[in-house]
């Protein structure tokens, strides 16, 4: 009984205490008519209450900073083509030939050599038949006597049927070559020409005009009469008649 009584009185006298320390009571109305204990001990703080609604929109903000580079674009198309480059310097020297090479060339040649030489024997033959048969080499023309009588156009077709010309002597060695035939035979010869398309001028059997003569004196002379030419034992030229016999010589 002794303790509790002196409990209860300590318990008086802090509450008596706390009472006077404070400035202003922040009890209720009803707490201040208490009698004896005027405020009891403040409660602790409640807990925080809802967000409040959202606010009005902002203005509208300043402009942002450049942004990062973005990336390449698609391939453009194809540029037009350049102009040529310069020349390139020289390659390199090439191999030499082989030896194979020169021995099946030099094999070739001798083969080649050989058979010039063979054609040059069998020509030599020919030469040496054709002037036993009486033929008149002159350089790589030959005259020829084929028949001992014949008029011109008898003459033109002889010939012709041996795959020959009549003889058409074109400088002074052919002529004389000529010539010696007349003057073996002792007889004339027809020459391959013709006054007969034109009257007093002679040309070749080809038309092609006369590239040389050995006219005698006075000749040609016989107008329309004598449209052949002949030749004389001496190599001179005259017109004459187409129509005489006279030793038929073919040039080859
Ligand atoms: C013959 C005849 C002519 C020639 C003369 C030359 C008489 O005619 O061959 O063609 O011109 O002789 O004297
Ligand atoms: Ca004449």
């Amino acid at each position: 009984m002794h303790l509790l009584d002196t409990f209860q009185y300590l318990m008086l006298l802090v509450s008596l205490t706390m009472a006077s320390g404070q400035d202003t009571c922040s009890c209720e109305p009803k707490m201040t008519t208490c009698n004896v204990v005027p405020c009891g001990l403040p409660g602790s703080n409640g807990l925080p209450g809802r967000d409040g609604n959202d606010g009005p929109k902002g203005e509208k903000g300043d402009r942002g900073e450049r942004g990062a580079v973005g990336p390449p674009g698609k391939v453009g198309p194809m540029g037009i083509k350049g102009d040529q480059g310069v020349l390139g310097p020289k390659g390199p020297k090439g191999d030499k030939g082989t030896n194979e090479e020169l021995i099946s060339l030099k094999a070739q040649m001798t083969a080649m050599q050989e058979e010039m030489r063979k054609l040059q024997n069998l020509v030599n033959t020919y030469r040496k038949v054709a002037i036993l048969f009486g033929a008149k080499i002159v350089g790589e023309k030959m005259f020829m006597v084929v028949v001992s009588e014949g008029t011109f156009e008898e003459g033109k077709i002889i010939c012709s049927q041996r795959g020959a010309l009549l003889p058409t002597p074109k400088n002074g060695r052919e002529n004389e070559a000529l010539k010696e035939l007349a003057e073996q035979f002792n007889k004339q010869i027809y020459l391959g020409m013709s006054d007969e398309k034109t009257e007093g001028t002679f040309q070749y059997l080809n038309g092609e005009t006369l590239i040389y003569n050995n006219w005698a004196s006075h000749e040609p002379n016989g107008g329309r009469k004598e449209n052949c030419v002949e030749i004389y034992t001496n190599g001179k030229w005259n017109d004459k008649s187409c129509t005489e016999k006279r030793l038929v010589v073919c040039e080859l």
